[in-house]
């Protein structure tokens, strides 16, 4: 817990003990106790449900860590309770998914994990009034709606296509650079903001070619994206599908490098690709990522996160963990769990240590100076290369 929790708990503790003190002094200042919701969503089921659970876990861990602590709020003692859906990664599935949490009467939600059910569900919990913060969906779009019950602690498409388009200029010397996307919210504009960055650096993008998210066969766009020889290949969608497609680049003898942005970044990647990943022939970034000292939190977190889960952290299993901690801070600090009282504090949160690195939201609720890390992999293991902002 941070100095600054400590402190409003404590203002809290002694607020509730002054009300109670003036007519019964022996009250206890926390004597009922007030269940909150909390909803979570992601994929659970389906290609990427390694990556549904890896979130799912995350959100699980603060709430037991909530939990344990024993928060205090208005005077009531809270036990926090975590509603988790499935929106197997299918928009309708996840507006569902948003109705049934916003009927259930959540304090807030935690997701969902893609962008492409994420904004269609921020609208209905827009209109029930319910904060939302999403930890993985990083569609620009998002947070762009003027919702004031949207925010994301990770940083957007704009920041990680652009800084990846750069990177393949810059750092990878690509000249000859193809781009594929599979046509959902996040890999189609995290693919456009990918060739905006290499256009801007003065690179080029040889041939543009799109899949789906459930594709497994790339032979037509391989075969087509060959012939001009690439030495970079971007896909803008998720490792589910991003590492059946280097496996049929290795047969069809396509020895480029492989660039993708958070979706292919994850522990599961060689696995999908099933030995067909050289080493550093990958380079993909997360939406986030800590330096120096504050390296310690998150190293420990995915040592906690292996005890708990017996799993490694995919990619975001913090970045959920940090987002229901800063919910529950706004709380806190809002001395409220309703959702129109606590979402200006959420709003407002500033400063907070999580194990991510600093929380701050700016004025559309997305992380303020959000960071990148991009990775390579060697021995199918991923290796931070730098930490960008
Ligand atoms: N950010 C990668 C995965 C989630 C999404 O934005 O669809």
């Amino acid at each position: 817990m941070n100095k600054k929790w400590n402190l409003v708990l404590a203002t809290v503790a002694v607020a509730a003990l002054a009300a109670c003190g003036k007519k019964e002094a022996a009250a206890p200042a926390a004597s009922a106790e007030a269940v909150v919701k909390i909803g979570h969503v992601a994929p659970t089921s389906g290609a990427i449900a390694h990556l549904g659970k890896d979130n799912e876990n995350g959100a699980r861990m603060a709430i037991d860590d909530l939990n344990a602590k024993g928060l205090t709020v208005d005077g009531k003692k809270v036990k926090f309770e975590l509603l988790a859906e499935d929106d197997a990664a299918d928009p309708k599935q996840g507006t569902a998914a948003a109705q049934k949490l916003v009927d259930s009467k959540v304090a807030g939600v935690i997701g969902h994990l893609n962008s492409g059910t994420t904004i269609p569900a921020s609208k209905i919990y827009s209109d029930a009034g319910i904060p939302q913060i999403s930890p993985s969906a990083t569609n620009p779009k998002y947070t762009r709606q003027g919702f004031k019950t949207a925010f994301r602690n990770v940083a957007d498409d704009v920041h990680l296509g652009g800084t990846l388009g750069k990177y393949a200029v810059t750092e990878v010397k690509g000249k000859s650079i193809a781009v594929v996307d599979d046509r959902t919210a996040y890999g189609q504009g995290v693919a456009d903001e990918f060739a905006k960055g290499v256009e801007a650096a003065g690179g080029k993008v040889v041939d543009r070619q799109f899949t789906n998210d459930k594709a497994t066969d790339f032979t037509a766009i391989l075969t087509a994206l060959k012939a001009k020889k690439p030495d970079v290949v971007f896909f803008g969608g998720m490792d589910a599908v991003a590492g059946p497609m280097m496996r049929q680049m290795k047969q069809l003898g396509i020895n480029a490098k492989f660039m993708g942005g958070d979706g292919i970044c994850t522990g599961e990647l060689p696995k999908l690709a099933a030995g067909s990943m050289a080493d550093g022939q990958v380079v993909c970034a997360e939406a986030g990522g800590v330096e120096g000292e504050a390296k310690t939190a998150m190293a420990d977190f995915a040592t906690k996160f292996k005890a708990k889960y017996n799993a490694d952290v995919q990619i975001y299993a913090p970045y959920v963990y940090d987002a229901v901690m800063v919910m529950a801070d706004a709380m806190v600090r809002a001395n409220s769990t309703d959702p129109a009282k606590y979402l200006p504090a959420l709003a407002k949160t500033e400063g907070y240590k999580g194990v991510t690195g600093v929380i701050a939201f700016d004025e559309k609720g997305d992380i303020k100076n959000g960071a990148l890390t991009l990775y390579t992999y060697k021995a199918e293991k991923r290796e931070a290369i730098a930490v960008v902002r």
